[in-house]
């Protein structure tokens, strides 16, 4: 353990400072991850970071931050222990239906420099197949008429930004840091598109003057379970209801592209600024997330509960090590500077991370959002170049027996995503596994026309259903790896 805990910081009387960041998604990973950065960054300039955490859906976090004064404890395990930080970032944490005036006062005053979002790939309404924002969506209909009490981030910002033209004030810095590709693209498009509706001349502005930094972040950050509180609460000599867990590893790369930049000191915390980040963007989500995915499909199915016992049996070591080589890595023009061999083998060390209790089933979560870009995009490109995807179909036919909601034992799947009901219509129309795929393939939200289209692909998919199904998952990976 690297430090002792100062018990005083969770009930001090805060000297209430103008907030400059306000965060959209207050969940385990901003504070695991960008807290971490930020804490740093309070040490170098401690007057310039004031967190205002924004929960859009739950109050839980809020609550249990709150009653903390803002501060939790970040700790970092590995198999080595634990090490322990206080962070002290957040100066507020509020829950959006009960604070929106509070909100909007904060997003458009002058001391706000940056506006943060980890709202996962679903809080961007947008449609993975064409990239416009889902204008159908209940949430962006409800904030286009009502901007003024928006639910959605997208919906605050704009009515933020709407609220800084009117006051003569310049936009702020929008980070988003999710896991898509071009998150920074998608950010600003979506906004451009919702203030597009509301008014041509603000959506113009925006356009102009706001400034929407891709970025790509890294750091492997399991969801807290009580179980972890618990385990952890007779090592502090304080009460903590809202500590996160983290791996060692962590990596923040951001396009140099801000609205204003001096306040805060990136580089001097270890964040990357690069004038594109695209390159490491893609590298991560098909290197990492990716394999995550398909890990968490093929290893759920196999009975395995977490990413370090999956990747402990050699049947899906051989699977990893041989997809990134065969299937990912010739699909990856990586950065400068980075070997994808070294990047890969260092990831397998991260998932063999055994004190890291990172769950098959919360990584299985919004899987008709995560495939695009983690997946298909890959074998889209493989496809197109004649290179294998029998290893990634193995992946997908494994999520389309998973979203299906029962296991190999016939246990009912609680299915997380927001096409859950489409998913169960396709299992239950379905007249044999050729009708199946075609349902699944007709999903426009998860599959391009292009694979759509694909009489290989498809043909892969049908195979390795039938062959999971009949065999089980990691028997069926056996005769595919030709290890039986
Ligand atoms: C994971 C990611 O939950 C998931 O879908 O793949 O959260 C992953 O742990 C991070 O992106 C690692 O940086």
């Amino acid at each position: 353990m690297s430090k002792k805990p100062r018990p005083q910081l969770f009930t001090r009387n805060k000297n209430v400072k103008p907030i400059d960041i306000l965060h959209f998604g207050p969940g385990a990973f901003f504070r695991a991850f960008c807290c971490v950065y930020f804490q740093k960054m309070k040490i170098i300039k401690p007057a310039s970071i004031n967190i205002m955490a924004v929960s859009l859906v739950t109050p839980d976090t809020v609550k249990k931050l709150s009653r903390q004064g803002g501060a939790f404890t970040a700790v970092e395990k590995s198999p080595d222990g634990l090490a322990i930080e206080i962070l002290d970032v957040i100066q507020e944490a509020v829950f959006a239906p009960s604070e929106h005036e509070k909100i909007l006062k904060t997003l458009s005053s002058n001391y706000l420099k940056f506006v943060t979002l980890t709202i996962t790939e679903k809080g961007y309404y947008y449609l993975t197949n064409s990239g416009k924002l889902n204008l159908d969506h209940p949430d962006i209909i409800h904030d286009l008429k009502n901007i003024d009490r928006p639910i959605s981030a997208i919906g605050y910002i704009v009515s933020g930004l709407k609220l800084r033209k009117e006051k003569g004030l310049f936009p702020f810095t929008c980070l988003s840091c999710d896991n898509l590709p071009n998150n920074g693209s998608i950010l600003k498009d979506t906004i451009i598109q919702f203030s597009g509706e509301l008014d041509k001349e603000l959506s113009n502005w925006i356009s102009d003057f706001g400034k929407f930094p891709s970025s790509m972040i890294d750091r492997i950050v399991p969801k807290v379970l009580q179980s972890d509180i618990d385990a952890i609460s007779g090592i502090f000599d304080y009460s903590d209801q809202s500590p996160v867990f983290h791996e060692p590893y962590s990596l923040w790369v951001i396009e140099d592209d801000f609205v204003d930049r001096q306040s805060f000191p990136l580089e001097e915390v270890g964040i990357k600024l690069v004038p594109n980040v695209e390159k490491f963007e893609i590298m991560k989500l098909r290197c990492l997330n990716g394999t995550h995915s398909a890990l968490a499909y093929l290893g759920y199915l196999s009975g395995y509960k977490t990413i370090f016992d999956t990747v402990s049996e050699p049947v899906f070591q051989k699977y990893l090590f041989r997809t990134w080589k065969m299937e990912i890595i010739p699909s990856i023009d990586p950065p400068s500077g980075f070997d994808l061999i070294k990047y890969t083998d260092e990831l397998f060390k991260r998932y063999s991370n055994s004190a890291i209790v990172h769950s098959t089933h919360q990584i299985a979560m919004d899987g008709s959002q995560k495939l695009p870009q983690r997946i298909l995009g890959t074998v889209q490109e493989n496809l197109q170049d004649n290179r294998s995807v029998a290893l990634l179909c193995e992946a997908i036919a494994a999520w389309i027996r998973f979203t299906g909601g029962a296991d190999e034992s016939g246990r009912e799947i609680d299915v997380l995503d927001p096409l859950a009901s489409e998913f169960v219509e396709c299992h239950r129309k379905s007249k044999d596994v050729m009708d199946l795929v075609d349902r699944y393939l007709s999903l426009n939200q998860v599959f391009s026309d292009f694979l759509k289209r694909n009489a290989v692909f498809k043909s892969h998919l049908e195979n390795a259903i039938l062959r999971q199904r009949e065999r089980g998952t990691l028997e069926s990976l056996k005769k595919v790896l030709k290890l039986e």
